[in-house]
């Protein structure tokens, strides 16, 4: 029998042993220096790998996932990590292929999501001799990887399985730290033979070694937070930016204070909760009253929020929660004390919930409101439904009148608001929401109601590059759950890559939802764009395109719908299929 080669040995311990330590997926881009990981993936992917030598019924699945493109491989690990709250595996060659993955590298670590990237390399004596597709690889992302390490190759002296082992351990509780998680970078260099292919009886072994070798700690230790008792008194405002989670409400509530949550916060929804924040920020009446700012997660819709904060004139006590990301909110570096979590201390008598404190900010919240519906429906008056009923009534006129109202009503050109609205109620606790980062996030955060539905958004650094793929990952591990993203046109046109399924990959129910203007129109919002030539802030700001959406759906093989008004708008939301879809909605600039 030949020997197994040590790079084959060694990828068979180190991806066995990762699942072992609790990754479910693996995201494969090609190459020839990577191919002994790469088909050591797909082969655990095939068998799984046992949960011991003697009961290979507890067996742990993996999933593979093979791209083209490094860049989306590495978002859609991403998504899939984001959604599984797993470590995602990524496995590249060398040269270019590993810059590739750098955006969602940075994305990760600025929002607090594992992964683990495997990148391939030459062996020593191959590098600084400008060999073919060489470049410095060790440690090229820098401060974005929790941990990075330059592995010598294989020999077929040296230990390698037990090498590969221990690899994967430490590599896994780095990725997963509970205060700290985020990308862990190995540079893996490998030596001809590149691979080998084993035998079952060799592959049986191999694995037996793993199990019976590696010391399996399933699930990260929760982390070890104290609580902060923190007194009710000052006139307090909760904050949820992006990932602040569910104990932001919990907060605002248990104080009795207004909750200001972003729309990716996870928090947005309960009786707290305070719509038209942006403005109510500008009401001296509020915003001069603050006494104290309680912020969970990370901020990044308005401009008023870091104003507020940063601004030390006002005196205002802020707490960052600190969370998982690798930076702690700080506008001003004004922020008094970071805690894990905190709690609102015992009523002492004579400091009650200010339930006039809470009063007054819904009051203006709901005012705000209904002055925006009521503005909305002058714009729009044909986005009236019509009064019910006079479709009962007798009278023909009466009757007419309701069904030209009807068909106005659906035959309504789309606005920003209209779609973000549709979206948000077509969406149920069981669905997800990506966001991308452009016009729509923001008109989203403004206006839309508490709902209780998971709502993702990439705002580790608000890239409009990777949304598709990010939303594939989530739509991949939260089957049969139907996935939809919104999001603009030269986002959409920025991932298009990722709209690539290879023959035989999975396709999920994702429904990407694209606001179509020509191009970047947030751009028209930018104060420069009242002085600047027009045609200037055209060229280099909005940059214009006249893609043709429905042949490019049609290329890559997936669903076409196109929307140009509220009734199409309506039927396309509901009418999702099982597979990808791309639903073009036209929008005037
Ligand atoms: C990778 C990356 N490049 C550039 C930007 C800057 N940027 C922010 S929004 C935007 C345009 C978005 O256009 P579109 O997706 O059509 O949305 P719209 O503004 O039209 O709603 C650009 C280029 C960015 N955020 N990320
Ligand atoms: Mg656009």
């Amino acid at each position: 029998m030949r020997e197994v080669a040590p790079s084959t040995t060694f990828a068979f311990s180190l991806l066995a042993s990762l699942v072992r330590h609790g990754v479910r997926d693996i995201v494969v881009a090609p190459g020839a220096r990577s191919q002994a990981l790469a088909l050591a993936a797909e082969q655990l992917s095939r068998i799984g790998v046992s949960g011991s030598q003697s009961d290979s019924s507890v067996g742990e699945q993996v999933r593979l996932h093979v791209r083209i493109d490094e860049r989306v491989a590495g978002f859609l690990a991403l998504g899939l990590s984001v959604e599984t709250r797993r470590p995602t595996v990524v496995i590249t060659t060398s040269g270019t292929a590993v810059a590739n993955l750098h955006p969602a590298i940075l994305e990760a670590h600025h929002s607090g999501v594992p992964l683990l990237i495997l990148t391939a390399d030459r062996p020593e004596e191959l590098r600084g001799i400008a060999s073919n597709q060489t470049t410095h690889q060790p440690d090229i992302f820098g401060r974005a990887s929790r941990w990075s390490i330059d592995e010598p190759a294989p020999m077929p002296e040296s230990n390698v399985a037990e090498r590969g082992i221990a690899l994967a351990a430490q590599a896994s509780s780095i990725a997963t730290d509970a205060h700290a998680p985020g990308p862990v970078h190995l540079n893996l260099a490998f030596r001809e033979p590149l691979s080998s292919t084993p035998t079952a009886e060799q592959l049986a072994a191999l694995l037996a070694a793993v199990v019976s070798g590696d010391v399996v700690e399933h699930d990260t230790a929760p982390a070890s937070s104290a609580t902060t008792e923190i007194p009710r008194g000052p006139r307090t405002i909760v904050i949820a930016g992006t990932g602040a989670g569910p104990e932001a409400e919990e907060l605002a509530h248990q104080g009795g204070w207004p909750l200001l949550a972003e729309i990716a916060s996870g928090a947005r929804f309960g009786r707290n909760l305070i719509i038209g924040y942006r403005e109510l920020l500008a009401q001296p009446e509020l915003a001069d009253a603050i006494q104290r700012v309680i912020v969970f997660g990370h901020p990044t819709l308005s401009r008023e929020i870091p104003a507020l904060i940063g601004d030390a004139e006002r005196g205002i006590e802020t707490i960052a929660i600190r969370g998982t990301r690798s930076e702690v909110y700080n506008p001003g570096h004004n922020v008094a004390r970071v805690l894990d979590s905190v709690t609102v201390a015992e009523t002492v008598p004579g400091q009650d919930t200010d339930r006039e404190w809470l009063g007054a900010w819904l009051t203006a919240s709901r005012a705000l409101v209904a002055e925006h519906e009521a503005e909305t429906l002058a714009e729009h008056p044909e986005t009236k439904s019509p009064d019910i009923t006079t479709s009962r009534s007798e009278t023909p006129a009466s009757q007419r009148i309701f069904v030209k109202a009807e068909l106005a009503a659906v035959r309504a050109t789309v606005t920003r608001d209209m779609l973000v609205d549709a979206v948000w109620r077509a969406s149920w606790p069981h669905d997800r929401l990506v966001l991308g980062a452009s016009r729509l996030i923001r008109v989203a955060d403004r206006w839309l109601p508490g709902k209780k539905i998971p709502v993702h958004a990439n705002r580790g650094l608000a890239g409009i590059d990777g949304t598709i793929a990010t939303a594939i990952g989530i739509a991949i591990a939260s089957a049969p759950a139907l996935t939809r993203v919104l999001l603009g046109d030269l986002a959409t046109l920025h991932d298009v890559g990722s709209m690539l399924f290879g023959r035989g990959e999975e396709r999920p129910r994702v429904q990407v939802i694209v606001g179509n203007d020509g191009g970047g129109s947030i751009f028209d919002m930018l104060e420069v764009a009242q002085s600047a030539a027009e045609e200037s802030i055209e060229r280099v700001l909005f940059t214009p395109h006249e893609v043709n959406f429905e042949g490019l759906a049609e290329a890559y093989g997936w669903r076409y719908v196109r929307v140009s008004n509220a009734g199409e708008l309506e039927r396309a939301l509901t009418g999702a299929g099982a597979g990808p879809e791309l639903v073009e909605v036209i929008l005037a600039r």
